[in-house]
């Protein structure tokens, strides 16, 4: 298991917290005049903390918080055609200045929404015992890292902290969620992931696969009576996402990760450490947190077109 040892959550005076993940935290905002957390906004901070290998790491990779916060706010307005998003300010404390965001609390369609493009990872195992994944039949002769012949969604379920994702069926997303926002966010799972890789396309990186989480704003109803569908959380950043270099892209093989490279080819080699012994790795040397900072920074200025300031 992963260790945090001695990395308290931060304070943030004004704000309550009420969540704390692998890598962002959740706090919501206290109304000064009657001292009650706020039930219809959250504040979502992004931290510099990096995992690998199903470890939190010890070491922290500079700006990588802010760069995945600038680069989902660049990537939601990429997308406000497709759908709406939870997004209402980055006016935010200083403490968390351009990696937190106030967003609009929403009910959570409890299920992980995952789009896939290529097929790796859980996929490719599943894909490999049952020539489907997901309950969607595949063709014969995929290989690791292949293109798939048009993106796939394939749902999981949210798995409690510690625990893994498990694949659903889309007939347990209808069971789950009902036909109509199953259908939704299937569709809109898909149209991101193609959307996103129409853009990336252009900037040499592939977007693999992606999770993403929707959640329903009950007090818009449409004209049918149904709540307005919304994308919350983060949007195909590097943590949500598996994004490869197009350079190096060739399938029958594990890809290169576009971020964690460095960090995963020192663990593994260089630094001793052993990953099965179920210990925990060690810090990282500077140079190689200093290249993989280059690369966030390299992907959101790649993907944005703007220097990241
Ligand atoms: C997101 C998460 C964490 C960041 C709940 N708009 C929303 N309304 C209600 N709930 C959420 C959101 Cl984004 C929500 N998460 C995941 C955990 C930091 C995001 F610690 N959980």
């Amino acid at each position: 298991m992963s260790r945090r040892v001695g990395r308290s959550r931060l304070e943030l005076p004004g704000y309550a917290p009420v969540y704390s993940g692998k890598v962002r935290e959740l706090y919501a905002p206290i109304d000064p005049s009657t001292g009650q957390a706020s039930r219809d906004t959250l504040l979502l901070v992004a931290t510099d903390r990096i995992s690998a290998y199903d470890f939190i790491l010890d070491s922290e990779i500079p700006d990588k918080g802010k760069v995945l916060t600038q680069l989902s706010l660049w990537w939601f307005e990429q997308l406000v055609d497709i759908i709406p998003n939870h997004v209402i300010s980055t006016q935010v404390p200083d403490a968390v200045a351009g990696r937190a965001v106030l967003v609009q609390r929403l009910d959570m369609v409890p299920v992980e929404c995952i789009g896939r493009a290529y097929l790796t990872g859980s996929g490719l195992a599943e894909y490999r015992q049952t020539s489907s994944v997901c309950g969607l039949p595949l063709p014969a002769g995929l290989q690791d890292g292949s293109l798939l012949p048009s993106p796939i969604f394939t749902p999981t379920t949210k798995a409690p902290i510690g625990q893994h994702d498990q694949p659903m069926t889309y007939a347990e997303v209808t069971a789950k969620v009902g036909i109509a926002i199953a259908a939704s966010v299937r569709d809109l799972t898909i149209a991101i992931l193609e959307r996103g890789n129409e853009i990336a396309a252009d900037r040499g990186i592939l977007l693999a696969d992606t999770k993403v989480e929707f959640g329903l704003d009950t007090s818009r109803p449409d004209a049918r009576g149904n709540p307005t569908i919304m994308l919350a959380d983060e949007v195909l950043t590097p943590d949500s996402s598996r994004f490869w270099p197009a350079a190096t892209w060739q399938p029958g093989r594990a890809q290169d990760s576009y971020d964690k490279q460095f960090v995963r080819d020192w663990l593994t080699s260089a630094s001793g450490w052993d990953r099965s012994s179920g210990e925990a790795p060690p810090a990282l040397p500077d140079d190689i947190i200093e290249a993989t900072r280059s690369k966030y920074v390299e992907a959101y200025e790649s993907l944005t077109g703007q220097t990241f300031a």
